[in-house]
């Protein structure tokens, strides 16, 4: 414990300072001890009324990150081939950025300059502001982001059924009866539903009823409940049977989609094929089973289905999450305690739900050159290369990264520099030299969380408690380091074009936004949030509110019939069977690991390594040991892994992690062994699902072969 006395509010100050980890979305409470002005320590903040004491390894490494020797503290520009960079001052980088950028939108138009927003900085405020502001300051439409590797498909999903992009989320403090589609928070600690004792939830709903967790892995959370193995992609076809059963057996409810759906007849009669016969040899789930899971959700008063990202990047990705929510609604689960739906924090209001802005729809920003559609703002990433590579107006000439690492994060991620080489400018906003910013004619330094005031104001709609939080920097910036959005506002100030940035500052915005919330006609404010340093829990009251405000069709209905969905069902139907002789490819999140990095934090990595996942039958029909090495391939290359033979491992399905396979300038993450998953990954505008433009992630063939 803390001795509250010695907390200090002054960045640098010794003492101890409140502040939260934003590594993942738990958004775990932290004490970070100063002494003789560096961060000694850091611990959980037990006093934090949220995470309750809750932290995991990587929330304490944020500390081995703001001191890497590695870590880049002054603006570098490149002065040779890839990798060579000397230090600049700032005014010298982005006077010159300012000039060549200014130079090049001139000579190519606002539509040549492209912006890569990654996912660190999207967990803070300020700094989420920053790409997006700049982008409109250039008046530039193309965004990439991890959008199309992680939720693309399930913010479309909820777009075209709901027409809003506000996420719906399980009741976990409520429910009785949890489905898991295709999540680990037990190792994740949750994405898209907020609760930083994710553990402890899930035992409390398994103590009162069931928690399913549907996954080809066996996994940390599969292993402390129960475990529905399914093969990869299966999850479409086993929804949809349960949707068939339900509607077959009548168990549906009936009087709230009279009330406030349209489409289910042209729906119930889309589904009539898809039995559990027919779902069983597609999802490794025999008949019964499928129809006794879907009679237990519909008879549990209190239940709901949630899915995470191991059904967001399969053949089927949109329509999959389409059927989780239909699932949802369908069974009366949708708006109801221990139910599942949208959330009532800190800034939740019927204006801020309801609709969504004509640059954010669907297909608002299609790709140029195949015409993938945009999804919320961003582009499909499986596009970037063509979009540098192919000549004519609108080719990508200039690019802002802010906070990411598509050479390691998207598919086909290798191969970006060979279109980063065609730029007339490429700058980056990172902590690090990593295989991305190394291609960068400049890399400017940014703060770490602990180095910057923050809010945790995007969050707060989607926690299953809502919980608000304001904190000041731990620490004054290292080196020469700068907020992304000091930065960018500057630089768009160099180039006269700072009027989108407006007058308000960051913290001004939220404190708008938390006024014009629920709570704030309860005053929650800015203000109040900085007189209690450990956050404060908001009581929105979950389902205090009228949804049908925030239903953004103009019929102010669900909808559970469109065109969309009516030709991706019809599209499942003509879908071919899987040739069971090639293996499949799930992705692995680890407990150590943050996506592509913190493998330069030695306490980290000492103890984590990428290893192939592979069951004991698939590995003695190759003669592959366990430990050895194999080689991993695709049509588009292969990669050489090391061997784990597990039984957490469906037999047919390997697990690999992403985010290794290092180069660059951070020293401990290039001695490390794993490699670049994305190098084989399906990639290309052919490799993506269609209506949202996601990657194909998620269950692709790949061959395993013994290497001496
Ligand atoms: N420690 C750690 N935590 C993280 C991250 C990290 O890198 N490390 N990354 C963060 C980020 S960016 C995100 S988006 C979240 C993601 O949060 P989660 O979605 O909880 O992430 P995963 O742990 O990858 O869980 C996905 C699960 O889906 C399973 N799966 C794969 N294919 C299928 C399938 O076809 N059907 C079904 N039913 N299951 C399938 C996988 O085996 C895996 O167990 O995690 C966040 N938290
Ligand atoms: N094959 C495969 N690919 C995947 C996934 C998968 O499961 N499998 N997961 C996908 C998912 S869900 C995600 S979210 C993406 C992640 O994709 P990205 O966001 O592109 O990559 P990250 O590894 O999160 O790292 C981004 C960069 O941010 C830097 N950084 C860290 N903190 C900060 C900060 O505060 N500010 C700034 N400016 N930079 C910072 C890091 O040094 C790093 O270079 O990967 C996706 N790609
Ligand atoms: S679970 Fe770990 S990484 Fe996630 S917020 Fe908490 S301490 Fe940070
Ligand atoms: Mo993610």
């Amino acid at each position: 414990m803390t001795d509250s006395t010695s907390i200090t509010r002054v960045p640098g100050a010794d003492g101890d300072h409140v502040t939260y980890c934003r590594i993942c979305e738990a958004l775990c409470g932290l004490i970070a001890r100063v002494e003789g002005g560096k961060i000694v320590r850091i611990l959980p903040d037990r006093a934090n009324p949220h995470s309750r004491g809750h932290i995991c390894v990587k929330g304490p490494a944020l500390a081995d990150v703001a001191y890497d020797p590695d870590r880049v503290t002054a603006p570098l520009k490149r002065i040779g081939g890839p990798g060579e960079f000397a230090a600049v001052s700032w005014d010298e980088a982005l006077d010159e950025i300012a000039g060549r950028l200014s130079a090049s939108i001139e000579s190519h138009g606002a539509n040549s300059f492209a912006v890569n927003a990654g996912n660190p900085p999207s967990m803070g405020w300020p700094s989420s502001l920053a790409a997006p502001f700049f982008q409109a300051a250039m008046g530039a439409s193309r965004m990439y982001s991890p959008a199309s590797e992680d939720i693309s498909s399930v913010v479309l999903a909820t777009e075209l059924m709901f027409g809003t992009h506000a996420f719906l989320f399980p009741d976990l403090a409520e429910c009785d009866h949890l489905l898991i589609f295709g999540s680990n928070p037990l190792v994740s600690h949750g994405s898209l539903v907020i609760a930083p004792r994710f553990k402890e939830d899930l035992d409390q709903i398994a103590k009162r009823g069931r928690v399913l967790v549907i996954d080809p892995r066996h996994t940390e959370t599969a292993r402390k409940h129960e475990h529905v193995p399914i093969i990869p992609g299966g999850d479409v076809w086993l929804i949809g049977a349960m949707l068939n059963t339900l509607i077959e057996e009548n168990l549906i409810d009936s009087s709230f989609i009279a009330a406030h759906a349209s489409g289910m007849n042209e729906l119930a009669a889309a589904m009539e094929w898809l039995t559990p016969e027919v779902a069983a040899p597609r999802c490794g789930i025999a008949a019964e089973t499928i129809r006794t899971m879907a009679r237990d959700f519909a008879i549990a008063p209190r239940a709901a289905a949630m899915g995470r990202i191991g059904i967001c990047r399969g053949e089927f990705a949109t329509l999959t999450n389409l059927f989780v929510h239909m699932l949802n609604v369908i069974a009366g689960k949708f708006h109801r305690p221990g139910g599942y739906g949208w959330g009532h924090g800190g800034t939740a209001s019927d204006t801020q739900y309801r609709g969504i802005s004509p640059g954010a729809r669907h297909g608002a920003i299609p790709s140029r050159v195949s015409g993938l559609p945009s999804v919320w703002g961003a582009q499909a990433s499986v596009t970037f290369l063509e979009e540098m590579l192919t000549p004519g107006e609108g080719q990508i000439r200039s690019l802002l990264v802010v906070g990411a690492n598509p050479v390691m994060s998207m598919p086909g991620g290798p191969d970006l520099p060979k279109g980063f080489a065609q730029l007339d400018l490429m700058v980056a906003l990172d902590l690090y030299i990593t295989e991305t910013t190394r291609h960068a004619d400049f890399v400017l330094p940014v703060t770490t969380a602990l180095e910057r005031e923050d809010i945790n104001l995007f969050f707060m709609n989607h926690m299953v408690r809502p919980f608000a939080q304001h904190v000041d920097a731990v620490i004054p910036p290292v080196g020469d380091a700068r907020m992304e959005f000091d930065i960018l506002r500057d630089l768009a100030a160099r180039m006269g074009r700072a009027e989108a940035f407006g007058k308000a500052a960051p913290f001004e915005m939220a404190d708008a936004a938390l006024r014009a919330g629920v709570e704030g006609r309860n005053g929650l404010s800015v203000e109040r949030l900085r007189a209690a340093p450990h956050g404060m829990m908001i009581e929105g009251g979950r389902w205090d509110f009228d949804f049908t405000k925030r239903l953004g069709h103009a019929d102010g209905k669900i909808h559970f019939w469109s065109e969309p969905i009516a030709a991706e069902i019809a599209r499942l139907r003509q879908a071919p069977a899987w040739n069971p002789s090639s293996l499949r490819l799930i992705n692995l999140r680890k407990l150590r690991s943050i996506n592509s990095w913190m493998h330069n934090v030695e306490g980290l990595v000492r103890s984590d390594r990428a290893s192939l996942l592979m069951h004991p039958d698939d590995a003695m029909a190759r003669g592959i040991e366990d430990g050895g090495k194999a080689e991993l391939s695709t049509s588009r290359g292969r990669i050489v892994v090391n061997v784990e033979i597990s039984k957490e491992m469906l037999a047919g399905v390997v697990c690999y992690p992403h985010g290794w396979g290092h180069e660059g300038g951070w020293q401990r993450a290039r001695a490390t062994d794993g490699a670049n998953l994305n190098m084989i990954a399906p990639a290309g505008p052919q490799s993506a699902e269609r209506l949202s433009g996601m990657s194909n992630l998620e269950g692709f063939a790949v061959e395993v072969r013994a290497l001496a």
